[in-house]
């Protein structure tokens, strides 16, 4: 079987489809047969199937190594019936405007499904073979205080984990207990690298799984010292949620289906911190960066890139626009965006080596404008609790220690209150939202209505996300009631408007 130039015709994309595939879809050039499981990550997500599964995909193309890839979802979706029915493979599609590159990855070896028990996410993790634990499990999956990074104790999945360590449901149980199993069985070093947006997420990974070891009381948290690393890394790639629409272009330019296709812009980006145990997979020689410190990095695409799209995604609901690259062809917004970035966040950030912050602001801006990149601002404001603290408020601390002005940065920030406050029964459900803290935030608006002072000034004592000195602070508390006022209003881009002028 070589390659042909006809599409197939509508078959379901798996090993034997591979050498039939239309010569213009990359495969993996490499023999899948050989490869053995070295590495597991746990949330295999859009995000994931184009990011860290793609440069591994690289590394065996360049490099044949034995780093296959053991695929773990501990929530929905379940993989047997897709990535599992396709044996690992799956389309990336790079869109970029009206381009379409389509490749075939071939890193996942095998996938488990451990939503209902963490007894095959603890098989795989506690295997001697697996070496290296990487992870896209959403800010809120572990489990932190928002503001502080500490382990939340009264987490309802901390508080089960703690009386249940031979059944745990938290990602940092999952992995206090496989380290545990690591330390009886056979001893070997591993190295857990988180991939999530969240400030200093090795730290944080290291702090949540060490407060559980330390309570285990059996040596466990001083193996961990001596045998585990917890490596920081600033990922980067825009991959919205999969559509319909996505698996149905595969299908018609290609002729396959594929359940799993998993869509990208062209840019990526991973800088991980150089700080391993046992052996590691040389990313590296494909693009990564390894490096002493990543938090330059972190704090340059988290508070720009990152910044600049959970802005969007407010201000773009509430104006009504669908979609990051809709909102962003708002010149209103786009010009507000912009400032905010260059004006107030820019003078926030440390020297990145190698990068010119002002063109990162301009490419970042740039990639936000690719209409074939569907990412929803709905999907971005998800759990906006627990990203606000490290895209907006931590530049925001930051001007305010040196005495500059925040007043473009608190317009995000309430308008992530406006959102919640709006998707309350007081303000009649104007939309569904997920948030930890949405609840609660409901509750508040229900009670108070539409005064903005008391709306800001309860939302802001909550300190799992407001740190109390900046809850405190005068200029940002009436930046924040003046933001929350003029877009609760009815005409928010009004006030936008107006902030801009001033
Ligand atoms: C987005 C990120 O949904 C979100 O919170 O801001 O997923 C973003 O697209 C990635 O961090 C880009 O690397």
């Amino acid at each position: 079987m070589g390659d042909r130039s006809e599409p197939v015709t509508g078959e379901r994309l798996g090993t034997d489809l591979l050498g039939n595939l239309p010569s213009e879809v990359r495969k993996p050039a490499y023999d899948r047969a050989k490869l053995r499981p070295g590495i597991a990550h746990i949330g295999v997500g859009a995000f994931h199937r184009c990011h860290q599964a793609e440069y591994t995909d690289d590394l065996l193309a360049e490099h044949f190594d034995r780093w296959g890839l053991v695929g773990i979802n501990i929530r929905p979706p379940l993989l047997a019936d897709t990535l599992g029915r396709q044996a690992g493979l799956y389309t990336r599609l790079i869109r970029q405007n009206d381009e379409v590159e389509a490749r075939v990855i071939g890193s996942i070896v095998r996938v488990v499904d451990s939503q209902d028990s963490a007894a095959p996410a603890l098989e795989v993790l506690s295997s001697p073979d697996i070496e290296m634990v990487t992870m896209t499990v959403t800010e809120k999956g572990y489990c932190h205080i928002p503001s502080s990074g500490a382990l939340d104790l009264d987490h309802p999945d901390i508080v089960h984990d703690l009386a249940n360590p031979q059944a745990p449901r938290s990602v940092p149980g999952i992995l206090a207990s496989a380290l545990e199993l690591r330390m009886a069985s056979h001893g070997r070093p591993v190295t857990l690298l988180s991939c999530d947006n969240i400030p200093t997420n090795g730290a944080i990974l290291g702090n949540v799984v060490r407060a559980i070891a330390d309570r285990r009381g059996n040596g466990l948290a001083d193996w961990i010292e001596t045998n585990v690393a917890f490596p920081s890394a600033m990922v980067d790639r825009i991959a919205p949620a999969t559509t319909k629409a996505d698996i149905n272009t595969v299908e018609q330019r290609f002729g396959y289906r594929d359940s799993t296709v998993v869509v990208g812009e062209r840019f990526r980006q991973w800088v991980i911190e150089d700080r391993f145990a046992g052996r590691t997979p040389r990313w590296d020689r494909v693009g990564a960066t390894f490096v002493d410190d990543v938090t330059p990095f972190e704090h340059l695409k988290m508070r720009v890139l990152n910044g600049a799209q959970t802005t969007l995604s407010y201000l773009g609901v509430l104006g009504g626009f669908e979609h990051t690259s809709d909102a962003i062809a708002d010149p209103l917004l786009a010009t507000f965006v912009r400032r905010m970035l260059t004006e107030e966040t820019l003078p926030t950030l440390m020297p990145v080596p190698g990068i010119s912050p002002s063109a990162y602001v301009e490419q970042s801006l740039a990639r936000l404008t690719n209409t074939a990149i569907r990412h929803r601002n709905h999907q971005i404001a998800t759990d906006g609790s627990q990203k606000i603290v490290q895209r907006l408020l931590n530049p925001i601390r930051a001007r305010l220690a040196m005495g500059q002005s925040i007043a473009l940065l608190s317009v995000p920030v309430a308008g992530w209150m406006a959102y919640l406050v709006k998707a309350s029964a007081r303000f009649a459900r104007a939309w569904q939202v997920s948030d930890p803290f949405a609840g609660r935030i409901a509750a508040i608006a229900d009670r108070i209505g539409a005064d903005s002072e008391q709306l800001a000034d309860t939302i802001l004592a909550i300190d799992a996300i407001f740190d109390p000195a900046l809850a405190a602070n005068d200029a940002f508390r009436a930046n924040v009631i003046a933001g929350l006022d003029g877009l609760l209003s009815d005409n928010p881009m009004a006030f936008v408007r107006r902030v801009c002028a001033e």
